[in-house]
């Protein structure tokens, strides 16, 4: 494959003055034991930012990654569930919308020590978890005995409550990490968008991001009424996946649960456990995710809206992210490495930075609204990792350094413009300053 050189500025950079940079985000946004994803417009721990930003902490003080890992680990709920946030008692009710005394999270029997939504994010935390252990030397023994539980855990909750035919299902967009893919436009029709919610509930994202960059009001209403949906349904896994009004499978969130497996498989090998089940498991999603996802024709995963039982067509970063899976059958990397080179994404190409979130080649890509085209560091991160376990080092080369060129030109940036560079959406994000840090440390 041939890959363009990123601009020639990257050579110029100064690596390290920007890792300097980057520690004063993390450190600047790390409120005690966790950091939160932003200031304003995150000011709770975020479950995959924590993982992001544990692989950048590991290389500034591999403590403080435990330490973020294990933050996370004590808001588990007693069925495994790592919810998608975890409250700061510090910060008011009112800081973040929706906040603690929306999702009631301590209403519940058993309920963890401190408040939480009742939602997951995709499971990329075993891969951080595997990182810190290698990194804290002797004592990544001790980390791994506290963080492997909690692992486990977590997957055993989307293995026995979150399955349908074998994959894991998300009930709120919000539990994919990409909120507002236009993937999600087709079954979120199906979810009324009901403006009078508005009398009872206000946005808060809105007051720290141009509303022109974040999620429309319609769209916000059908998140709110899903996220009531579980909460007054006791948080029933049951519930939702037979009478939810949105039940989904995503590949990005079903590669990562194959690819934590992996990890677990390597975290249990280095407590003197025997790994075998996490690789069996590791082989069963990816057999299913070939069985249920591919899409020969598409040349990419694509999500699957279980209700009328169907894959949605769309093209999206989420579909390129099982590329991080070694065991894929034969083919299948090569057709997603054309896909993700093609005209749907252009990666490597001239003039275009990084992955971008969605198709270029669809009506509605849209290259400053959250996750509807805009580059992010993490999935383009995800995708390079891919890259890496197909041997196409050459363009995951490309694309870290396109991350470290996007932040060079634009600062810690919550996404970007894959076109032109310029940043989007929140300032000082932590998890673009500590991808920043994971790449420019592993060279
Ligand atoms: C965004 O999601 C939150 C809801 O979870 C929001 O928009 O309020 C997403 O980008 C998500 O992937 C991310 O984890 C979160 C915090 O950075 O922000």
């Amino acid at each position: 494959m041939v890959v363009t050189r990123a601009t020639s500025e990257v050579a110029d950079l100064d690596h390290d003055q920007l890792a300097r940079m980057a520690i004063r985000v993390v450190i600047e946004n790390w409120h005690g034991h966790a950091t939160v994803p932003s200031r304003r417009l995150y000011p709770h721990q975020w479950s995959w930012d924590s993982a992001f930003i544990a692989l950048g902490l590991q290389h500034l003080a591999p403590s403080r990654a435990a330490v973020e890992l294990l933050s996370l680990f004590g808001a588990q709920w007693a069925d495994g569930r790592l919810p998608h946030i975890a409250f700061n008692p510090a910060v008011t009710d009112d800081a973040y919308f929706p906040g603690p005394s929306f999702w009631r999270s301590s209403w519940l029997e058993g309920h963890p020590p401190i408040d939480t939504s009742g939602i997951i994010q995709p499971p990329v935390h075993a891969i951080a978890a595997r990182a810190v252990m290698d990194r804290l030397g002797s004592s990544g023994l001790d980390f791994a005995a506290r963080a492997y539980p909690a692992l486990v855990g977590q997957n055993s909750y989307i293995r026995e409550r979150r399955t349908v035919d074998g994959l894991a299902v998300v009930v709120h967009p919000w539990e994919t990490g990409l909120d507002n893919s236009p993937a999600w436009d087709e079954p979120l029709r199906a979810v009324p968008a009901d403006l009078s919610l508005f009398e009872s509930y206000t946005r808060r994202d809105i007051d720290h991001a141009r509303s022109s960059e974040r999620p429309t009001d319609e769209d916000y209403a059908r998140y709110i009424r899903l996220a009531l949906a579980y909460r007054d349904a006791g948080y029933d896994d049951d519930w939702v996946r037979s009478s939810g009004e949105f039940v989904v499978v995503d590949p990005g969130f079903n590669g990562l649960w194959a690819w934590s497996e992996l990890a677990l498989a390597q975290m249990a090998r280095g407590l003197g456990r025997n790994p075998d089940r996490h690789l069996s498991e590791a082989e069963r999603i990816t057999t299913a995710l070939v069985d249920q996802l591919w899409s020969g024709a598409r040349g990419i995963f694509l999500a699957r809206d279980t209700r009328p039982g169907v894959l949605l067509g769309e093209r999206t970063v989420a579909g390129l992210i099982p590329l991080v899976l070694p065991g894929l059958p034969d083919g299948i990397p090569t057709a997603l490495c054309a896909t993700l080179t093609g005209p749907s994404f252009c990666a490597g190409q001239p003039g275009v930075h990084g992955v971008p979130s969605f198709d270029f080649t669809d009506p509605r890509f849209n290259s400053r609204r959250y996750w509807r085209g805009p580059t992010w560091l993490n999935t383009t991160w995800l995708v390079a990792e891919g890259l890496r376990a197909h041997g196409e080092d050459a363009l995951a080369r490309r694309l870290c350094d396109d991350m470290v060129a996007l932040v060079a030109g634009a600062g810690f940036r919550e996404y970007f413009n894959p076109r032109t560079g310029s940043g989007h959406g929140t300032n000082n994000f932590s998890w673009s300053a500590a991808l920043l840090l994971h790449v420019v440390a592993e060279g």
